[in-house]
């Protein structure tokens, strides 16, 4: 009874629908380049690459820094709007996060 109602409490204590997501760095791109999420959802980078790599958002909503081989990153999304990101190291390195 008293496990019961803390797992209800804990449940209640996380936000509602909120999703996580997640971005492979491959080959000097973002896969998927172009996301879809939720204001409030987090989402994943990882880089596959040998060469690091940042996922930096153009109006600073968010920012991975710098991710060696190998390391990844979770960043939360929380203002609506196109959250156009590049890699700061290489800015031929691009794509987008929709946040509705
Ligand atoms: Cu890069």
């Amino acid at each position: 009874m008293r496990i019961a109602l803390t797992v209800a409490m804990l449940a209640l204590a996380l936000p509602a629908f909120a999703a996580g997501h997640a971005v492979q760095i491959k080959g000097m791109k973002f896969s998927p380049a172009r996301l879809n999420v939720a204001v409030g959802d987090t989402i994943t980078f990882t880089n596959g690459d040998s060469k690091r790599h940042t996922a930096t958002a153009l109006d600073g909503s968010f920012d991975t820094g710098r991710l060696a081989a190998g390391k990844s990153a979770t960043v939360k999304i929380v203002a609506a709007g196109k959250h156009d990101f590049k890699c700061r190291i290489h800015p031929s390195m691009a794509g987008s996060i929709i946040a509705k």
